[in-house]
């Protein structure tokens, strides 16, 4: 991990070899200047307007100047909201993303044929859990809340989140994945309290839109980390998230995630539903819904419609995450594959959570091609595309589509002229 790590002040005494050749002679008279003029023009004599207002004082609100915004997924597919209001997929911006936390505000959603956000009055909303236990439960959110809670980091990542030639960013082929810190109840606390009968080996999740967000589990996921999740980064979940309350099943995909969670049912077997509609393909080949996901990882900086200014240092930076637990590490590629080194995690690793990486790299100003590849702490490693397709026995080819989901490395190709594309293209 630490094997990669350069020095820092050998890197900024040469300020010139910065990428764009900013020195830090200028990169000081602005920050002065910046100073010198704390407020906006006019701002002086509104401000006990501005004090009083809900954004300074209430809930607060980004800078005007950050402009980081989703985008409807696919671009120029349906649009969301349609003509009926009807919410679709919108995509996390990832290239401007830090850290590993989503911002509330930016993380992906996820509707299954659309949906009308329901407006739940958390006071009259209850969770019930019936079915194969001893006692069953209806709580209201009061009730819930009273239970001993965990707060954890997980990603969330739809089926949908694939990667294809005619995507132009990260945006577009990977933003439906996001991760959060959650908290919430384990929902093996709840099953302990109904007390779970011999035969219950599934439950059901349901949400409280019609007919949606129902899938079956095994009952194994919910003894083990299923959160009957509140939280989210801080405050209450987003109404898009699933307010009031969601399931959040680490590391299984997305569809799994009920939110508006009204009723968990334990079966004897797998239940087919709803979810699963859509879902079942023609091909045998092709899962209905998978659980575990991953290993993945993505270059977000630099990647695609980004631009170089020129020859010299660069971090590249990127996500990395496994449905199979934490991720062990992450190799990153600057020569189209050829080497493969070993990149540092900026993060702690956590268990089906994002964790971010980097790696320093000095572009000579040649055309290139720079991958990343993660390996998890089971020991899974992130496939490339052409060996996907060696598995199935097809042709090698870039724009192959990769059966189920798809967790195949991502090229980015850096043009002469410091322009980022998809590499599949
Ligand atoms: N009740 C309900 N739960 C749902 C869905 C939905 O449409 N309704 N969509 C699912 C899908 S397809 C995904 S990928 C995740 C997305 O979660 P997010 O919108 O919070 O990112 O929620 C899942 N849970
Ligand atoms: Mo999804």
């Amino acid at each position: 991990m630490d094997s990669k790590r350069t020095n820092r002040r050998e890197l900024l005494k040469g300020g010139a070899a910065l990428a764009g050749g900013v020195t830090l002679g200028e990169l000081a008279a602005s920050q002065a200047q910046a100073h010198d003029h704390p407020m906006t023009p006019g701002s002086e004599n509104a401000s006990p307007m501005i004090l009083g207002s809900k954004e300074l004082v209430e809930y607060g609100q980004r800078s005007r100047y950050v402009t980081s915004v989703r985008i409807q997924h696919p671009p120029g597919g349906r649009p969301s909201p349609d003509l009926f209001g009807k919410v679709f997929h919108v995509a996390s911006p990832l290239q401007d993303s830090v850290g590993v936390i989503t911002p509330s505000s930016l993380h992906y959603v996820a509707t299954t044929r659309g949906s009308y956000m329901p407006d739940i009055d958390p006071k009259l909303h209850t969770l019930t859990i019936h079915g194969l236990v001893d006692q069953p439960l209806t709580l209201t959110m009061d009730d819930l809340k009273r239970f001993p809670s965990v707060t954890r980091l997980h990603f969330i990542e739809c089926a949908g989140n694939r990667h294809t030639p005619q995507q132009k960013t990260v945006q577009e082929t990977h933003g439906m994945t996001s991760c959060a810190e959650w908290t919430g109840v384990p929902l093996s606390t709840l099953l302990k309290e109904c007390g779970l009968k011999g035969s219950a080996t599934w439950f059901v999740a349901e949400g409280a839109e019609e007919v949606k967000g129902a899938s079956s589990m095994p009952i194994s996921k919910a003894m083990d980390d299923c959160l009957i999740a509140y939280g989210m980064n801080g405050e209450a979940l987003r109404p898009q998230q699933g307010f009031p309350v969601r399931i959040i099943p680490p590391g299984f995909e997305g569809i799994f995630h009920t939110k508006y969670l009204r009723r968990i049912k334990v079966v004897d077997r797998y239940y087919m539903n709803y979810n699963d509609f859509g879902h079942l393909r023609p091909d045998p080949k092709e899962l209905a819904l998978s659980e575990q996901i991953g290993p993945k990882s993505v270059i977000t900086y630099p990647s695609g419609g980004q631009q170089l200014p020129g020859r010299g240092f660069y971090e590249i930076s990127g996500l990395a995450w496994s449905g199979g637990g934490a991720i062990r590490t992450v190799e990153v590629s600057t020569d189209g594959g050829k080497k493969w080194n070993l990149a540092e995690l900026k993060t702690t690793p956590q268990r089906m959570a994002h964790v971010r990486f980097g790696y320093p790299w000095t572009w000579d100003g040649n055309a290139t091609e720079i991958l990343s590849r993660a390996t998890d702490e089971i020991g899974q490693v992130q496939a490339l595309r052409e060996q996907i397709a060696q598995w199935w026995n097809v042709p090698v080819e870039r724009n192959y589509r990769v059966p189920g989901l798809d967790n195949s490395v991502m090229p980015w190709k850096i043009a002469k002229d410091g322009g980022v594309t998809n590499g599949l293209a």
